[in-house]
């Protein structure tokens, strides 16, 4: 799940619980430079052929389905492939020379557009989310079911976990507001980062911030402990005693798209464990 700026520091509290609830209940989901994406593209991802011992990405099937109402809301098909690159180049470890390589390359399979201004302002856990989702899901565990609403709250998305599929597989995929889809109106969310975030909870990465300074953390060993999430580009912040500054510039942060580039190896290797176990499983 992610949140907004401006809409966290409104609520505060309110933020803090939900937090705690994406920790205790791994279940659903939030949230996440143009500049920065452009200077990647011209340079183009430095990392991937040089890395000799990188594996055959593995294809994972991508349904869009973009919700509007009877007079607005849908994306240009454009915007989406640009989603769908964004979210590659990131796994190719392609934003930050330290970013790490996640054997995995999205591939849209199909975009559906439906009218229906309930479910074009759905919520998180909204029986509107329901009814859509058990309308509109495609294919099986290992397919990637993107939702594309017009939600009004400071949500910019949120995601299920894979450990969620085998009780509810049709409410399973991502939700991203279309402000935060590249070209949006959402400022420092609108690179389309928010996606690779809620693609990172979909394949079972927790926040970098989850269990804060505890031992355990996110339960991934090369993400320094942090104790709360990063909502703008706190460079040198260091709210743990333990090990390492702030992981900011982790997309599984809070912190603005220009900030955060990079996936861990840990990460990675996390992800491919729970792609293996709960997504790649014929019949799931
Ligand atoms: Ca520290
Ligand atoms: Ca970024
Ligand atoms: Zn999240």
């Amino acid at each position: 799940m992610r949140r907004s700026t401006s809409l966290a520091s409104a609520i505060g509290i309110a933020v803090l619980a939900f937090v705690v609830s994406d920790h205790v209940l791994p279940t659903a989901r939030l949230i996440r430079a143009e500049a920065e994406q452009r200077a990647v593209s011209r340079k183009g991802p430095a990392r991937p052929e040089l890395d000799t011992r990188r594996r055959q990405p593995t294809v994972v099937r991508v349904f869009v389905h973009v919700l509007r109402d009877a007079t607005s809301g849908g994306v240009a098909r454009a915007r989406i492939e640009r989603q769908i690159a964004v979210m590659n180049l990131a796994y190719a470890g392609g934003q930050s020379a330290r970013g790490s390589y996640v054997p995995l390359v999205f591939r849209l399979a199909r975009v559906d557009v439906t009218a229906n201004a309930g479910w074009f302002r759905m919520e998180e856990g909204s029986v509107a989310e329901k009814n859509a989702k058990r309308t509109l899901h495609r294919g099986d565990a290992s397919d990637l079911n993107v939702y594309v609403t017009g939600s009004r709250s400071g949500l910019l998305g949120w995601a299920t976990q894979p450990t969620a599929y085998r009780q509810a597989p049709m409410l399973d995929g991502i939700t991203i507001s279309r402000r935060a889809l590249p070209g949006g109106l959402t400022g420092p969310y609108s690179s389309g980062d928010v996606a690779v975030h809620e693609s990172g909870h979909w394949l079972g990465l927790l926040h970098t911030f989850t269990g804060r300074c505890g031992t355990r953390g996110d339960l991934v060993g090369d993400t320094p402990r942090e104790s709360r999430p990063s909502y703008t580009c706190p460079r040198t912040r260091d709210t743990c005693a333990a090990p390492g500054r702030d992981p900011i510039h982790n997309f599984m942060d809070y912190s603005y798209d220009r900030c955060m580039n990079r996936l861990t190896a840990g990460q990675a290797t996390r992800m491919m464990r729970a792609w293996s176990a709960l997504r790649a499983v014929p019949g799931a």
